[in-house]
């Protein structure tokens, strides 16, 4: 029998026997693998995940609404977070992310705890927030990315001015859903609602983030970066100097992944982070991934077509829009007047289980 097709049809004595068995071994907990074969071993992946594209125009109301219900300190993260439409009270955006926009207010402070769950940091709008992480504090500025390593005191605050800047977003995402699934979730709060500032600010980058490392590189964080803040302003430089200067790829523009300077890899072990960037008049070839990947708009604008089956998307973005791209559907990027996308995904974890594919059509 081919393991991808249902069984084939059975006599109607024959059914009615069946249906009894199931009853029988039902109440043994057990139930015959063959009415599930095929939905267990699908021929490609058959996520339940849909495309969705959330406008800053939207969100932005509701995220300034939330500020007035709530402080910061009483939520504890003041975040909204971003449900696949499909996955409704599941608390994510794919089976295995989970994406929120958390807001911070001047004088607010985000109390400190940690998690086994990591969490990224990619700051969406706002000056004058910052995210403190075992003892070092990070300032956050518009297309930063920011790392909180598993198991890590972290808290966030604002000590700016209230005006036009005042209000920092930023985009959550996290392993939760993955966490979850393994059952490995553990939490502690802080006793003090801010933790001591222990380090100066920028070390890490200094000890790390220079294409050097310490003599006896301690791993201060296990698998994941010991550097904990990639500012926009770096990554924004390089590529446009590449856009310029180097070969544009037909399918991604100009795309870096993120990494982990001591080992290459992704700079947590559970996602991987890019920003790419598409000039002006771009068409993108599709592709298709098995990770499904997050994408936070950082500046111009653009479309992106997904297609699935008999089923099509075409999602029209610009600056701080969202948008999930679920595993396994062809995506299309076409830019008129170039953009920049910041984006995450699981494929570290794909990858370390020999799973990850990838296909580029044309
Ligand atoms: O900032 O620690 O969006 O623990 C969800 C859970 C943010 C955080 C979220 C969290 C955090």
């Amino acid at each position: 029998m081919d393991m991808t097709s249902p069984p084939s049809q059975a006599s109607a004595s024959d059914a009615a026997a069946r249906k009894a068995f199931y009853e029988a071994i039902a109440a043994h907990s057990m139930t015959p693998l063959w009415e599930v074969l095929h939905a267990l071993v699908p021929p490609s992946p058959s996520t339940p995940c849909q495309p969705a594209l959330w406008k800053y125009a939207d969100v932005h109301p509701y995220l300034m609404q939330a500020g007035q219900l709530i402080t910061a300190e009483e939520a504890v993260r003041r975040v909204l977070i971003l449900e696949n439409p499909a996955l409704r009270g599941q608390s994510c955006i794919t089976q295995s992310l989970y994406a929120g926009l958390q807001l911070i207010m001047p004088g607010e402070v985000a109390p400190s705890h940690r998690h086994t769950q990591s969490a990224l940091r990619f700051v969406v709008e706002g000056h004058g927030a910052y995210t403190a992480v075992d003892g070092e504090r990070t300032q956050m500025k518009p297309g930063d990315f920011i790392i909180t390593p598993s198991w890590t005191w972290h808290d966030h605050g604002h000590q700016g001015h209230v005006g036009s800047d005042a209000p920092v977003v930023w985009l959550d995402g996290l392993d939760i859903p993955m966490l979850r699934f393994f059952d490995a979730g553990f939490a502690e709060n802080g006793s003090a609602k801010s933790q001591a500032v222990t380090k100066p600010e920028g070390i890490s980058t200094h000890r790390y983030g220079a294409n050097m490392l310490p003599m006896r590189y301690d791993a201060p964080f296990g698998q994941t970066s010991p550097i904990f803040s990639y500012p926009y302003e770096r990554t924004r430089e390089t590529l446009h100097q590449l856009e310029t200067h180097a070969d544009i790829d037909a399918w991604d523009g100009t795309k870096l992944r993120y990494v982990n300077p001591a080992t290459g890899g992704s700079p947590m072990p559970t996602m991987a982070t890019f920003m790419q960037r598409l000039p002006a008049g771009f068409v993108g070839k599709p592709y298709r991934q098995t990770d499904g990947a997050v994408f936070s708009v950082v500046e111009g604008s653009g479309t992106v077509m997904l297609q699935r089956g008999e089923q099509s998307w075409t999602f029209e973005f610009g600056p701080r829009d969202h948008f999930v791209i679920p595993s396994w559907h062809t995506a299309q990027l076409r830019s008129a007047q170039g953009c920049v996308l910041f984006s995450f995904s699981d494929r570290p974890v794909h990858q370390a289980l020999g799973i990850h594919r990838e296909e580029r059509l044309s």
